[in-house]
C-alpha cells in the first residue's frame, strides 16, 4: 500500500514516520512533487496541487475533526473522505469547555480583576439552574461535552440538524427549532462543523434570543460567529462575555478588537489538538475496516459537508 501525507503545517515527515511504523509493509511518504501516485492520503489543509498529483486514491483521511478546509477543493470522485472522531480530542474539548463555562459561572474574571486592585468583595453565589447551557452540535465531541457539563451540574440542551434517538438531554432539531434552542440557553457552546448551513449561526438573532447576560464559547470555526454582532451584544449587555478559540483569520491579527475586549477571552485554537499517536491508531483501524470491506465511521457525506 502506498500512503502519502500532505500537511500545510510542515508536519508531514513526522506523520509519515509514525504511520510507517504503524503500517508495516506499507510505503509511506511525506508528499513531494513528482512522487508516485498513492492509494491513501493523510492530509491537513492540503493544496489543490496535491490532489491533482493523486489519480489513484482509494481513501482520504483528514487528520482532524473539521473538514471545512477541503470544501473549496476539487477532490477525486467516489473516494471516501474520512475524518477523525475523538482520537484524544474529546477529553481536551471537555476540559476546555467545562473550564470556560465554570470560569464564567463562578465569576473568576471578576475576582481576577478585584485581586489586581487588592479588593476583597465576595459576590452572592449563583445557581446553576440560572445558567442553562446550549450546545450547538451533537456529534462525538458535542455528546462528550454535554455529558461533562451535565456531570458538572448544568442543565444542558443541544441543537442538531438531524434527529437524535436516545439522547440523554433534550435535542432541538433543524432550523425551525433553532429559536427554541437559543431561548433555552444562557450559555451557548458552538461545536458544529462549518458548512453553508451553519456559517454565521452565532449572529445577532441568536444573541437576542438567548437569555440575557448570555455567554458564548466558540470552539468550532471562526466563521460560525458574526464578530460585529458579538461586539454589539457585549456593548448592550445582552451578552456578558465570550471565550473564543477559533477565528476567521488565524493567527488573530494583533490589532483585532477581540484581543483587547475585557469580556472576551482569546485562546490560539488549542481547545482540542490532534494527538498524532491517537489519530494514527484511529486511521489504521479505519484502513483495516476499509480493507475488510466494512464502512468505517466518520465518512463525510459530500452534500451535507461533514
Ligand atoms: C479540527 C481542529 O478540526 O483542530 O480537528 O480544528
Amino acid at each position: 500500500m502506498q500512503v502519502t501525507c500532505c500537511f500545510a503545517d510542515g508536519s508531514a515527515p513526522v506523520w509519515a514516520a509514525d504511520l510507517a511504523a504503524a503500517l508495516p509493509g506499507a510505503s509511506v511518504r511525506a508528499w513531494q512533487e513528482g512522487d508516485p501516485a498513492a492509494e491513501v492520503a493523510v492530509v491537513w489543509k492540503p493544496s489543490q496541487r496535491f490532489f491533482e498529483a493523486q489519480p489513484a486514491l482509494k481513501a482520504i483521511f483528514n487528520a482532524g475533526a473539521g473538514v471545512d478546509a477541503l470544501a473549496g477543493l476539487r477532490l477525486p470522485r467516489n473516494v471516501p473522505v474520512i475524518r477523525l472522531e475523538d482520537a484524544g480530542m474529546a477529553e481536551q474539548m471537555c476540559d476546555y469547555v467545562v473550564h470556560a463555562v465554570l470560569h464564567h459561572y463562578r465569576q473568576f474574571d471578576v475576582y481576577a480583576a478585584q485581586a489586581g486592585q487588592r479588593v476583597w468583595a465576595p459576590k452572592p453565589p449563583r445557581s446553576k439552574t440560572d445558567y442553562p447551557v446550549g450546545i450547538l452540535g451533537h456529534g462525538v465531541l458535542g455528546q462528550a461535552v454535554a455529558k461533562a457539563l451535565t456531570a458538572a451540574g448544568f442543565d444542558v440542551v443541544a441543537w442538531a440538524r438531524t434527529p437524535r434517538t436516545d439522547a440523554p438531554i433534550p435535542v432541538h432539531v433543524g432550523d425551525e427549532a433553532r429559536r427554541d434552542f437559543f431561548r433555552a440557553a444562557r450559555i451557548v457552546v458552538c461545536l458544529l462543523p462549518l458548512t453553508p448551513a451553519t456559517r454565521g449561526i452565532l449572529d445577532a438573532n441568536a444573541f437576542d434570543t438567548m437569555q440575557p447576560g448570555g455567554y458564548v464559547v466558540n470552539v468550532a470555526r471562526g466563521a460560525h460567529l458574526d464578530v460585529d454582532a458579538l461586539l454589539a451584544a457585549l456593548a448592550s449587555g445582552q451578552l456578558a462575555g465570550a471565550t473564543l478559540d477559533v477565528f476567521d483569520d488565524e493567527p488573530l491579527p494583533a490589532e483585532h478588537p477581540l484581543w483587547r475586549h475585557p469580556a472576551v477571552r482569546v485562546t490560539p485554537h488549542i481547545s482540542a489538538a490532534t494527538l498524532r499517536a491517537e489519530a494514527i491508531e484511529q486511521i489504521v483501524a479505519k484502513l483495516r475496516a476499509l480493507e475488510a470491506g466494512e464502512p468505517p465511521t466518520g465518512v463525510i457525506v459530500a452534500e451535507r459537508g461533514y
